[in-house]
């Protein structure tokens, strides 16, 4: 059932009081398990018709981040795999959406572990917009003692890299940032670049904020590894049956305000694609892989799903 709960949910997501891929996953997963908490159906048939209309609901928020379907495909299949009727079905999805929160949260401790690894003493690591995988490569590197410091950018126009220079500071690591232009004069000073994902394509394109593939291209001239830090339910099916991963446009207010400028025309692309060649490695909780790597990963975690809904 969409209770007012689930709706309050929707509408963080949707308004990005609730953001980046990972926390928008656990986030959709709970409000699963919430909508079949308080569903009244009686029956099996009315009880998936309910629960397949909020996943579609909670899935309409945003459209860049394939963790959120992918988040939402793997309580629903709780649902269809459990046999009997409403309590067995219910329960197969809140132990579904209890399972993915906590595997997603092991998965970003996970990644900081084996992603730390490639981090050097004194190493400045660059990072962009604010990812929980990303941060966890670098605070775990910066917790075994590395005395590393971070340049990161603002991520105009939402500026969620505010919220990492907090998180980072926090941590007690030496931060710096600057505007997102400045990433090629700057680039100088880095050694690593760990940004996080969105969606990683069959092919090992990697969608992430806007200004990620710039970073990857100043990152590829200057020969900055460059490292991308994704759960593997960042991984994308559709894409290895031809999807394209949608670019959500968003309000071109978060911008300026088109009344100041009239006539103009705003536009607020809030991902980019950054392109397999850019990318040295891919950090997931399964081990490192290169982006050509996609492919098998997506077709072993997601293979089912083709002969399934997908
Ligand atoms: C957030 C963003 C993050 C990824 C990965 O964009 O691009 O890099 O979502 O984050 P937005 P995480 O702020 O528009 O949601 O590693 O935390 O899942």
């Amino acid at each position: 059932m969409i209770t007012n709960e689930v709706k309050k949910i929707a509408h963080g997501i949707k308004t990005m009081e609730i953001r980046g891929a990972g926390k928008i996953a656990r986030a959709a997963a709970l409000a699963m398990k919430i909508a079949a908490e308080n569903s009244k159906a009686k029956n099996a048939e009315d009880f998936l018709a309910e629960m397949e209309k909020a996943s579609n609901f909670i899935e309409s928020t945003r459209p860049s981040a394939v963790s959120l379907p992918n988040a939402l495909r793997y309580v629903m299949r709780g649902a269809r795999k459990a046999e009997g009727g409403v309590d067995e079905i219910r329960e197969g999805i809140v132990s579904r959406a209890d399972e993915f929160i906590k595997s997603s949260e092991e998965a970003v401790k996970k990644i900081g572990e084996i992603g730390a690894n490639r981090i050097s003493d004194g190493d400045t690591v660059m990072t962009h917009c604010n990812s929980q995988s990303a941060l966890s490569v670098i605070k775990t590197a910066f917790k075994q003692g590395k005395k590393i410091q971070v340049y990161l950018t603002e991520a105009r126009p939402f500026y969620q890299g505010h919220i990492s220079a907090r998180e980072i500071l926090k941590a007690g690591i030496p931060t710096t940032m600057f505007v997102d232009s400045a990433v090629r004069h700057l680039i100088r000073d880095v050694d690593k670049v760990v940004v996080g994902a969105d969606s990683v394509a069959a092919n090992g394109a990697v969608v992430n904020k806007i200004g990620t593939s710039q970073i990857a291209l100043a990152a590829h001239e200057a020969r900055v590894p460059f490292f991308v830090a994704a759960e593997t339910y960042k991984f994308h099916p559709g894409t290895l049956v031809g999807r394209l991963v949608e670019i959500e446009e968003r309000d071109p207010k978060e911008v300026a305000d088109p009344k100041n400028f009239p006539g103009i025309k705003i536009r607020n692309p809030s991902f980019d694609v950054t392109p397999a060649e850019y990318v040295d490695l891919i950090i997931t909780e399964r081990g490192i892989i290169p982006p050509s790597a996609a492919y098998a990963i997506i077709s072993d975690l997601f293979g089912w799903e083709f002969g399934e809904k997908t």
